[in-house]
């Protein structure tokens, strides 16, 4: 078990470019926060860490698309997460950023002293620039065909389709997503970590120093990094957003977002400190301290090799003893998603179930990706509410509360001679307290939370073979007893379920009357609570969610869907065939050009071809003939009638061996259909347009 004189938790700084859903939650939040609220109860000094990732791509290709600019982006972001968080109760000492000047200024005095103690290699290379706007392309900046499965959206960094990581010269036809143009490669200088460097020093670090305490999903990522040979990788960006690089002849260069993101623990800390007149080099560079990052899977190669690089190539820091990362949560069969819009926004979560935050704790909990992927279903939300904790926790808190203020006016019964089973009852007290506390220290909190809940389940065992609703007139010394025994458990569940559920442990302990007696060494008694003390009026801890509240999230879900795939169907066919725009020309020769109305008046399919049909114009001067390649959208007869556009001059010629004296003018969409133009309202034939 861990020695520790403090510890330093942090907590993944979420991108500031879209709300926080239930995947991150389950990923890095809920278990950080058990942990700090567990570790602060063992009364060892922690300081919980998170703040707003400012930087990077995420936030200027959001800012593009929401069409404003990337500091409103993170100014909404910013505040909505730091609401939300608060309002869920995560813990924090501190909720930081990474625009703040404090966090700019540590990161670049961190990039300075390790460029003057040479780490960094310069180096000159070809990177991706649009020519249209002047400036270098962030790998996300480009798309193209992924080389290793054909599929034609692939960005510069990664293909979603197939997974495969990539770098942006690897893209067959890549494109710039600023201007739609084919970027071209330009020479610029960059500061690379040489991380092969510090390959074997890692190699043992890790091989020696984490692997008996790694999860096997993040000891196993690491070895494969270590397994594929560490590359050097470029810790500066061709970037007008970020944090500057503080070197002169740096301009337009900022620092990579996964170099300053990091550091932003450090300049959370120290903003934390400044506020609290702390030191924050005790949480940073003492021995004694314990450095534990909670992050998604995603995020490993940064916390366990990257970061830990940059530290010791420092050299004054302490390295991290822990990073216990989660795998990812999908959500009703899909993989959740920011920009599809496929998630449970927590803001949105806490305004549907007002006062159930702990209902979503236990849950993200209960379902918590420790070792694999999981899966959020709303179904499965509510079993789990109903038929755990309305069913067993709360039945069994409720059940020990109305009988013991019904029989004894609330007052605690003192308790008689035990028999084996109320023995057995309690003794399981202290041995579940241990096992909890075990599994938190080992990071396992999904069985931790099973554990706890072990109690209440013991509890209503408890109550449901001792039946004391039955026995109280013909034996209200046994009742004694035996709410007595199932009292003690109530207040135990109150301090124990504290990192688990913190709202109800509070309103568990009001009921009881015990809020002074939550101190964690106190959990495993089992004469807690002694006569005469009087206990509160009970309350229901949970309540029932219906059919219909689950039913509407679900639709509500499905909407989003459904919205999503139409944008995403116009914006896909909008990015893949919009054409070029066409050479300049001149007013006389669009002058030149006679374009008018005219009515359909006859249609056919020109025999053996597929796509042409002979039409039959009035244009109002005369009737002609024209061929048009439209076959495949119109069926001939609904054309008769109709008003269309067409040019009237255009050198006739021959098609198939019909005359073809003009053109009707068709509107192509991005996918490639053809749609007729026609006046507004009806107009004689022969009315001019130009
Ligand atoms: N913002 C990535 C993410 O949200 C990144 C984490 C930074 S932790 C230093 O997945
Ligand atoms: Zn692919």
């Amino acid at each position: 078990m861990s020695q520790a004189k403090r510890y330093t938790i942090t907590a993944a700084l979420p991108y500031a470019n879209g709300p926080v859903h239930i995947g991150h939650l389950a990923g890095a939040y809920i278990p950080a926060d058990v942990f700090a609220r567990y570790q602060r109860l063992r009364k060892r000094e922690v300081l919980f860490v998170c703040g707003s990732d400012e930087h990077g791509a995420a936030i200027t290709i959001r800012a593009k698309k929401e069409g404003i600019s990337p500091q409103q982006i993170i100014d909404k972001y910013h505040s909505l997460i730091e609401n939300s968080f608060s309002q869920f109760g995560i813990s924090f000492d501190i909720y930081h950023r990474t625009s703040a000047e404090l966090h700019h200024q540590t990161s670049q005095e961190f990039f300075k002293t390790l460029h003057e103690k040479g780490v960094f290699v310069e180096r000159e290379s070809e990177q991706f620039f649009d020519e249209p706007h002047q400036q270098f392309l962030a790998d996300r900046y480009i798309t193209g065909t992924c080389p290793k499965c054909g599929h034609d959206a692939a960005y510069g960094d990664q293909c979603e389709k197939c997974g495969t990581s990539l770098s942006p010269t690897e893209l067959i036809n890549p494109k710039s997503t600023l201007s739609g143009e084919v970027p071209v490669l330009k020479k610029t200088k960059h500061w690379y970590l040489p991380m092969d460097q510090y390959q074997e020093w890692l190699k043992w670090w890790i091989v020696n120093e984490q692997r008996d305490s790694l999860k096997a999903n993040v000891y196993g990522q690491c070895r494969s990094w270590l397994e594929q040979g560490l590359q050097e990788r470029a810790m500066t960006r061709d970037l007008d957003w970020g944090v500057k690089v503080p070197l002169p002849n740096a301009e337009g260069k900022v620092l990579y977002v996964w170099l300053d993101a990091p550091i932003g623990y450090i300049s959370a800390t120290k903003a934390w400190a400044l506020k609290h007149d702390k030191r924050w080099e005790d949480y940073w560079q003492k021995p004694d301290t314990e450095l534990v990052h909670f992050i998604g899977k995603d995020n490993i190669v940064f916390h366990c090799i990257i970061f830990p690089i940059i530290l010791k190539a420092h050299g004054k820091y302490i390295l991290p003893k822990n990073v216990p990362a989660n795998e990812f949560l999908n959500l009703e069969g899909n993989k959740i998603s920011t920009s599809r819009n496929w998630a449970v926004w927590l803001h949105e979560y806490m305004q549907d179930f007002a006062g159930k935050n702990d209902v979503l704790r236990y849950v993200l909990l209960s379902i918590a990706p420790e070792t694999k992927d999981s899966e959020f279903t709303w179904k499965d939300f509510q079993t789990r509410n109903n038929s755990e904790l309305v069913a067993t926790l709360g039945n069994f808190v409720n059940r020990t509360v109305v009988l013991t203020n019904k029989y004894f006016e609330g007052f605690v019964p003192p308790a008689g001679e035990f028999t084996n089973l109320e023995n057995q009852v309690l003794s399981a007290l202290s041995l579940q307290k241990q096992k909890i506390e075990q599994l938190i220290e080992h990071y396992k909190f999904r069985d931790a939370l099973y554990e706890l809940m072990e109690i209440a389940r013991i509890g209503n065992k408890y109550l449901a073979d001792t039946e004391p609703w039955k026995l109280f007139k013909q034996d209200p010394e046994l009742v004694k007893t035996i709410l007595n025994v199932a009292l003690q458990i109530s207040a135990n569940l109150a301090i124990l379920m504290q990192p688990f559920l913190p709202e109800t442990a509070q309103k568990l302990a009001k009921m009881l009357n015990i809020t002074g007696l939550l101190e964690w060494e106190n959990a495993g008694k089992t004469a807690l609570l002694k006569n005469p003390h009087q206990i509160g009026k009970e309350e229901l801890l949970f309540s029932k969610i219906e059919d219909t509240e689950i039913e509407a999230q679900i639709a509500k879900l499905n909407a989003s869907k459904k919205t999503n795939e139409a944008a995403h169907l116009v914006e896909t066919a909008q990015n893949a065939t919009l054409k070029p725009a066409k050479n300049t020309v001149t007013f006389d020769q669009f002058a030149g050009m006679d374009i008018r109305i005219a009515t359909i008046k006859a249609a056919q399919k020109v025999p053996k071809t597929q796509k042409l049909l002979q039409i039959t114009l009035d244009t109002g001067l005369d009737e002609r003939t024209v061929v048009s390649g439209i076959a495949e959208f119109f069926e001939p007869e609904s054309l008769v009638g109709k008003q269309v556009c067409f040019l009237a001059n255009l050198a006739p010629r021959a098609i198939k061996g019909i005359n073809s004296q003009g053109m009707i003018l068709m509107a192509e969409s991005p996918s490639g259909e053809l749609h007729l133009l026609a006046p507004q309202t009806i107009l004689p034939s022969g009315s001019v347009v130009g």
